[in-house]
């Protein structure tokens, strides 16, 4: 079903109304969000969203060769649906882990060889994190491989660290951006309804302060993403909520790449007692996404999370990148039950997932800019080992 033949069907008036927006390109009320989430048909969020992503994108997915550190999974905080939280938190736990410098620099190197453009970092927030350490860290990395792009700390590990070190975010972001790091990663963002924000993790940052973050990194120059930790125990109207928050701020800003919807997984947690949501309301979640968040360029699916089958669905609602060929270094979600418990694809199995449901897929570096057509790429078929 196209907008066009919406536009032109018997479908209630107020269905009608925002097909008619969406074709002219304006922007839908939060209301009209609400509604979206309570009443549209699925067939109908599809087509919207598909519409919006064509004219955004056509058929192009974007993936970037990415892989993530995790320097510790120590955290002084105590979110209820993070499994870190529960089982990991405390040195000395049998789990607990801590990287040193000199491992972390030793996993750059072991890339050396590997065509990867981006280095993920984020982690549970230790209480001895440092600004300076931080900064020197990243500015070694740099010195290892200087062409890579370094995107680290949520902003939860950033409050923490400008906190600690008596420092302004400005000036906290600054020496980090003056050491080499690039962009922020979108996490921390939950949901910023401060009742459900209360209830899930009231000791870590609180909404305001995320987005102030966010809104400092954007001034001096360092892009970002943002998350929605959706189906737990938020309403449509939180997710909305969600949505304009961070809508407002980038009309003001323009800093944002990325809008990523993370599902709610129940494994591991204090939250366990929760059902997850279907994939049916996955898909109904991105498209509204897509057809809300009119001002934020891409829409992404993180495909650990949510399994490949389900990533490759959502390319039709909305959804225009699929993040990148992991390795199977990050362990948050795999912890808390996520899709895919060794989190790592191939350039060749990205790409075939992709092409699979007709879409384009296209190697991106961390800000769009294009690195490769993978589209006429035709990979050999695997080699059949002879038997003995
Ligand atoms: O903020 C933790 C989420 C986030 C669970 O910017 C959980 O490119 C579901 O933000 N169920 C961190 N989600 C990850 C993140 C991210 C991931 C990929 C790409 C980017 C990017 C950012 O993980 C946390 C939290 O919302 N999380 N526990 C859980 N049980
Ligand atoms: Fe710590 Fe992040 Fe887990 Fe919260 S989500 S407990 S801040 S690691």
């Amino acid at each position: 079903m196209t907008v066009e033949n919406i536009l032109h069907s018997n479908i209630a008036e107020e269905f009608k109304q925002i097909a008619k927006k969406v074709y002219n390109e304006e922007r839908i009320t939060e209301e009209e969000g609400v509604l979206l989430f309570e009443k549209a048909d699925l067939n109908y969020l599809g087509s919207l969203a598909n519409h919006i992503r064509e004219r955004k994108h056509g058929s192009t997915t974007y993936f970037n060769k990415n892989f993530h550190i995790e320097p510790t999974n120590i955290c002084v905080f105590d979110c209820k649906f993070c499994a870190y939280s529960k089982l990991l938190r405390k040195k000395g736990d049998d789990d607990a882990w801590e990287m040193d410098e000199e491992q972390i620099y030793d996993k750059i190197r072991s890339y050396e060889n590997q065509e990867v453009t981006e280095v993920h970092i984020v982690g549970g927030v230790h209480p001895k994190m440092g600004l300076q350490h931080f900064a020197d860290l990243i500015k070694n990395i740099k010195k290892i491989r200087p062409s890579l792009h370094v995107k680290a700390f949520t902003a939860v590990e950033l409050e923490y660290m400008c906190r600690k070190a008596k420092v302004s975010y400005r000036e906290g972001l600054q020496l980090l951006k003056d050491h080499g790091q690039d962009s922020l990663p979108g996490g921390g963002a939950e949901i910023f309804a401060e009742a459900v924000r209360e209830e899930i993790c009231k000791d870590k940052c609180n909404s305001d302060q995320w987005l102030e973050i966010h809104e400092t990194a954007h001034e001096v120059g360092m892009p970002s993403n943002a998350t929605m930790l959706y189906g737990h125990i938020e309403s449509y109207a939180d997710r909305v909520d969600h949505m304009n928050r961070l809508r407002t701020l980038q009309d003001k800003t323009g800093g944002f790449n990325t809008f990523i919807p993370l599902k709610y997984r129940n494994g591991n947690n204090q939250m366990s007692h929760i059902g997850e949501v279907s994939v049916l309301e996955d898909l109904r979640t991105y498209a509204v996404a897509r057809i809300f968040m009119d001002n934020f360029p891409h829409l992404k699916a993180y495909w650990p999370m949510i399994g490949r089958q389900t990533a490759q669905l959502t390319l039709n609602y909305g959804v225009n990148d699929i993040d990148g060929t992991i390795d199977d270094s990050t362990k948050i979600y795999s912890m808390a039950g996520a899709e895919e418990q060794s989190p790592n694809m191939t350039t060749e199995e990205l790409v075939n997932l992709v092409k699979q449901v007709n879409r384009k897929p296209v190697e991106r570096d961390s800000v769009y800019n294009v690195i490769k057509d993978y589209s006429e790429i035709v990979f050999k078929p695997a080699k059949v080992e002879a038997e003995a």
